[in-house]
């Protein structure tokens, strides 16, 4: 059971500040661990007023880490209450950009101090393996605040000549305005990063937040809030709100001074909140939702990349990879040696505590999650897929799926049409040549948010490259995100992008202002 109280942390940044707040003390991973557990509004951690708290389950070995307090509607309330009066009346929208930028970098520097301590709280929460958490759940998030925070300041607006209506003079002039309050709603697959992504640009423009990070894994958006304290954030600007979806997310997006989502997840749970922006206060929406992401890997590639690639693309972070390649088409002259390939890279994989240096596979993040996929490889095997690989849970505690490998996957068979979001692979072959069937295979799907191809004819690389129906598009790599290039998916994997100069344009509204003189 772990040690809960009342604890007094000097401010790491200035020194002569105090910040008090309850919070769990754990030494896991040769560290001390503080981790704030209760809902952050206004800069103070405050349990729910309901009293309601959920514990926080670690995958790696099913113990409760702490509970968190769970927000209803009516902290829901006063969270959006307070980022209105920060951004109507605070200090934050008196600010000079360049000086919300020096908070942005600030925190960013001490999120980089705290990187082994967040990457820690990561990995026991989530179950991702710590080399990876360290890299890429906190070390993309150190990189996105850093890359918006540069942004602050160079936000503006055009001149645009108009007809000269003599005797006047006219000009008009753009102003890239901040919106006011966002709600920001992520998923569990990299709970800081997913927050990052959104608050970092959604801050930057201007705007203050409320957010809620999934309820499996809230625990780094907590331990976040706790340094925005620490480098200086005015109250009321960032407000984190653990909590059920359907009660605290719901209550978010219905919430009538909430102008703008910012939404990471499922496509029905994004279907369901559009659907709620546009019957309330028509609030403006983003939606980075579900894939199916098509790899394609032509006989004329590099084929030791493309193994190298192809595991990464489906088993990078155990599957729980929004751009996970979901179907892999490899051409009928090299589809058994690259299936043997990869099923011996397979087994070599070291599955264990995601804590352990050496380890390269990790739990799921969640019970549900991980019977959801037993049952899915279940379905495939049902309809006729073979399995060469896994499909089990393993017979140990936590939550540990087998890594899985199917072949001959018919285009009919669901495992062909859903999303795992876990480490199955899903491998079809094409027929030498027929480079119009296997685009017109890799586009038949509902999602539309990466793909990849791998050949040494780059001719042929971007002329498939152009004609997949998808935001993201590797050639010869899979999995290259950057925080400057725009990511966000098309046809129902959502619209709006994360990441990039568009993200920022996301969370800002454009006005016009025309003079006569
Ligand atoms: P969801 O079940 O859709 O949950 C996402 C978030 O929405 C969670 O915080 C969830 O709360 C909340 N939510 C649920 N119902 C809601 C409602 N009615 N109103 C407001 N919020 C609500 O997805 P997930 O299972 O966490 O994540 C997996 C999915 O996310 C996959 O489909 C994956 O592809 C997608 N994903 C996409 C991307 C990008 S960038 N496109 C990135 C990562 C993940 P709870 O905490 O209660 O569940």
């Amino acid at each position: 059971e772990a040690f809960i109280s009342a604890a007094i942390l000097k401010s790491r940044d200035s020194g002569d500040k105090t910040f008090i707040f309850n919070h769990v003390k754990l030494n896991k991973n040769k560290m001390d661990l503080i981790i704030p557990h209760e809902l952050f509004i206004n800069n103070q951690f405050v349990p729910a007023k309901s009293g309601k708290s959920e514990p926080v389950i670690c995958p790696t070995d099913e113990s409760i880490l702490c509970k968190v307090s769970s927000a209803q509607k009516e902290d829901v309330d006063i969270a959006v209450q307070a980022a209105k009066e920060a951004f109507d009346n605070g200090d934050w929208s008196r600010m000079n950009p360049r000086d919300r930028g020096t908070l942005m970098f600030r925190l960013a520097d001490l999120m980089d101090q705290h990187r082994d301590e967040l990457a820690t709280i990561e990995s026991l929460d989530s179950g991702a393996v710590y080399t990876l958490a360290i890299k890429t759940h906190i070390g993309m998030s150190i990189e996105t605040w850093r890359y918006f925070a540069g942004w602050t300041d160079k936000i503006h607006g055009e001149t645009i000549p108009l007809n000269q209506a003599r005797p006047n003079r006219n000009l008009s002039y753009t102003k890239k305005e901040p919106i006011g309050v966002c709600g920001l709603i992520t998923p569990w697959n990299y709970p800081l990063m997913m927050v990052s992504w959104k608050m970092a640009a959604c801050l930057a423009a201007g705007n203050t937040v409320v957010l809620k990070p999934a309820a499996v894994s809230s625990l780094t958006a907590l331990k976040l809030a706790e340094l925005s304290v620490h480098a200086g954030f005015p109250p009321g600007v960032i407000n984190v709100l653990p909590g059920d979806g359907r009660v605290c997310g719901q209550a978010i997006v219905d919430h009538p001074d909430v102008l703008k989502i910012g939404f990471t997840g499922s496509t029905p749970v994004g279907q369901q909140i559009m659907q709620s922006c546009a019957t309330d206060n028509l609030k403006r929406v983003s939606l980075e939702l579900g894939g199916k992401s098509p790899l394609i890997i032509f006989s004329d590639c590099d084929l030791d990349k493309a193994v190298r690639n192809g595991l990464q693309s489906v088993f990078f972070n155990k599957g729980e990879n929004c751009i996970s390649a979901g179907r892999i088409f490899v051409e009928e002259d090299i589809y058994d040696e690259f299936l043997r390939r990869v099923v011996g890279e397979v087994k070599k994989m070291k599955i264990g505590d995601p804590l352990d240096r050496s380890v390269t596979h990790g739990p799921q993040n969640h019970k549900a999650h991980l019977d959801k996929l037993v049952k899915y490889c279940q379905q495939g095997v049902s309809e006729g897929a073979k399995l060469l690989q896994g499909g089990n849970r393993i017979d140990r505690k936590g939550y540990f799926m087998e890594p899985t490998v199917f072949c001959d996957v018919e285009d009919h068979m669901y495992i062909a049409k859903e999303e795992s979001f876990g480490p199955v692979m899903v491998t079809s072959k094409f027929g030498t040549g027929d480079i119009e069937g296997v685009i017109k295979r890799a586009n038949a799907t509902q999602y539309g948010l990466a793909a990849g191809v791998f050949t040494r004819d780059i001719s042929k690389a971007l002329r498939v490259a152009d004609s997949l129906q998808a935001g993201t598009v590797f050639v010869n790599t899979y999995n290259k995100t950057d925080v400057a290039v725009p990511f966000g998916g098309f046809k129902m994997s959502g619209f709006g992008k994360d990441l990039g100069r568009d993200a920022i344009n996301e969370y800002l509204q454009t006005k016009a202002v025309t003079i006569e003189y």
